[in-house]
């Protein structure tokens, strides 16, 4: 096969990929999220939803884009991902946010990487290349001193602690102790953080990806957030961050594979 230009590839890969993609209430911005995602380049490509009970037309969106819904009831942008990374069915996993900020394109690239570099993890930073308007100030600012907090409490050396665009290998969570505990926004810097320990830095890599301002409206509560995050580092740091719920789904969370989705009924 040939090499089409830019961010596309040329032979199928050897693997089988999941793109997750958390959702609550992500109406305006998931339908171009999907569609950016490059298609036919591994052997088989699964994007999925896990969605946190969206109120808006999220889930019919994604099943008007024939991507897999997953519904995780329970609250929470790292309980959807401790729910997803088990679900999910293929071998490598992809995660971005369901609002256009994240490049895409670069997933057939990355995943390549991921492989030809023999590598577990990666993790795409977003603060060198961001563009003009996709961080405000203050987010700025906080992604900063969070990242700044944790690289003084564990030395891993992560410049953005806060991105939510990971490539990595599934199998990673068979070590039990590689399984991220946060049930919200701090599961993003607490999975680098794992990576990094348990992995090493020849494995777990960080790379410097573009990143786009929003579509749709934020929930991030930017100072709850932002403190939540700066108050789990220290307890991870001194080993005294709990897990609330299991790693998992919930044995009856609604899936668009089983047909058992509200929207299906
Ligand atoms: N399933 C689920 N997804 C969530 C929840 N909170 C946020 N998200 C999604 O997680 C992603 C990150 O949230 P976002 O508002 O973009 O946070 P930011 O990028 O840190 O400003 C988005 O795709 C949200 O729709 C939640 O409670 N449950
Ligand atoms: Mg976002």
């Amino acid at each position: 096969m040939r090499m089409r230009i830019g961010t596309t590839m040329t032979d199928v890969l050897p693997v089988t990929v999941t793109v997750i993609l958390p959702t609550r209430n992500e109406e305006e911005a998931l339908a171009d999220t999907v569609d950016a995602i490059p298609r036919d380049w591994c052997e088989n490509l699964e994007i999925m939803i896990v969605d946190g009970s969206s109120t808006d037309r999220t889930r019919e969106i994604a099943l008007e884009k024939n991507i897999r819904v997953h519904l995780e009831p329970r609250k929470g942008y790292g309980r959807a991902y401790r729910t997803g990374f088990v679900v999910a069915k293929n071998d490598i996993i992809v995660t971005m946010d369901a609002d256009c900020t994240y490049p895409a394109e670069l997933v057939p690239k990355l995943v390549k990487k991921l492989i030809d570099d023999d590598l577990d993890f990666i993790t795409c930073d977003r603060l060198t290349l961001a563009e003009e308007g996709s961080m405000s100030g203050i987010h700025g600012f906080g992604n900063w001193g969070l990242s700044f907090t944790a690289r003084l409490l564990f030395g891993y050396g992560i410049k953005d602690s806060q991105s939510g665009m990971w490539v990595f290998r599934k199998s990673i969570f068979d070590n039990e102790n590689m399984r991220p505990t946060n049930d919200g926004m701090p599961l993003s810097e607490e999975i680098k953080i794992l990576a990094r320990k348990h992995l090493g830095k020849q494995k777990a890599i960080e790379i410097s990806t573009p990143y786009r301002p929003r579509v749709g409206e934020a929930e991030i509560h930017t100072w709850g957030d932002g403190w939540k995050n700066f108050k789990f580092l220290y307890a991870k740091r001194f080993g005294m961050n709990k897990t609330l719920t299991d790693w998992g789904p919930l044995p009856d969370n609604p899936d668009s594979i089983n047909g058992d989705l509200p929207e299906q009924k």
